[in-house]
């Protein structure tokens, strides 16, 4: 992973204006020493009041019972990354480097908090059914499922966070269902086909990327982590064939063509460029 950049975006989202303190590319290693740095302080309320999602605040409790870098009952506090997190004084310090900000921001659990990412793909085809080249490369144009976020308004993967005691497996399929096909609000029987559909196509898939995510809601003590996959329907049969509907914390969706030109959230479009690769696909 380059250096993160998201992770220091001035404005924190959806926190009405809250803003991180300035970390020059120079800075952001924790191996240069910088006396002065100044980090905003910031958790969100709703993180703050202690959902069952989230952790309990242990400001001012260097004693707290958190167990990181290991599993802590049923939540998993282990990072993807090579190597382990540096706990400072009680608190899990961010892999990746100063982000401007301490607390947890949106982010529920200190340290890694760990997400799935479903990269549905169909090769784009015109109404005869023949597979799209681009013109100048040549090759296949690649589609994926792409959802935007309500909370960002950017283009993204319809990825969530891994529950604590449940799998990335798991997490990959309700994600997917929930925010690109909408099965939360689908009559049971129309329920049941998309459901049938989406396991039958989600029993293999490719992963693409493990590890970090350069997600604006980082901080210094909180970040993402992803395990992103790859689910090509190849004939376009499968789950290429159903109409998606947005639900949960999607406001919209669409088959996305891929390209090097597209924008997306947080560090998605590296997934989505790996995911290309891997199929020979247009970028
Ligand atoms: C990103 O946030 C992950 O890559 C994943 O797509 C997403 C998970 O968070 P929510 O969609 O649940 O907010 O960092
Ligand atoms: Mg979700
Ligand atoms: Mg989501």
């Amino acid at each position: 992973m380059s250096l993160h950049v998201k992770s220091r975006e001035k404005v924190y989202p959806g926190s009405g204006g809250i803003e991180r303190a300035y970390v020059p590319d120079d800075k952001v290693s924790w191996d240069c020493e910088w006396t002065d740095y100044s980090p905003t302080n910031y958790t969100a309320p709703i993180v703050a009041e202690h959902p069952v999602w989230a952790d309990p605040d242990i400001m001012g409790k260097p004693d707290h019972n958190l167990k990181f870098n290991e599993r802590d009952g049923n939540i998993n506090r282990v990072s993807h990354m090579p190597k382990p997190y540096e706990v400072i004084d009680g608190f899990p310090r961010n892999p990746c480097g100063r982000t401007g900000m301490i607390g947890r921001g949106f982010l529920g659990k200190w340290g890694p908090n760990h997400a799935a990412d479903p990269i549905v793909t169909r090769w784009k085809r015109n109404a005869n059914g023949d597979v799209i080249c681009n013109q100048t490369t040549n090759k296949q144009i690649l589609q994926f499922v792409a959802i935007k976020r309500k909370d960002t308004g950017d283009w993204a993967i319809p990825g969530g966070m891994v529950d604590a005691g449940d799998t990335v497996s798991a997490t990959l399929k309700r994600e997917f269902g929930e925010e690109a096909m909408n099965s939360l609000e689908a009559p049971e029987e129309e329920r049941n086909t998309i459901e049938k559909a989406v396991a039958n196509l989600f029993r293999c898939g490719t992963e693409v990327y493990r590890g970090y995510v350069d997600d604006p809601r980082n901080t210094d003590n909180a970040w993402m982590e992803t395990v992103a996959v790859n689910f090509h329907d190849a004939k376009g049969t499968s789950v290429g064939k159903f109409k998606l509907h947005a639900g949960d914390d999607a406001g919209d969706v669409q088959w996305a063509d891929i390209s090097g030109n597209i924008s997306l959230y947080a560090s998605h479009e590296l997934f989505i460029s790996k995911t290309a690769e891997i199929l020979k696909a247009h970028w």
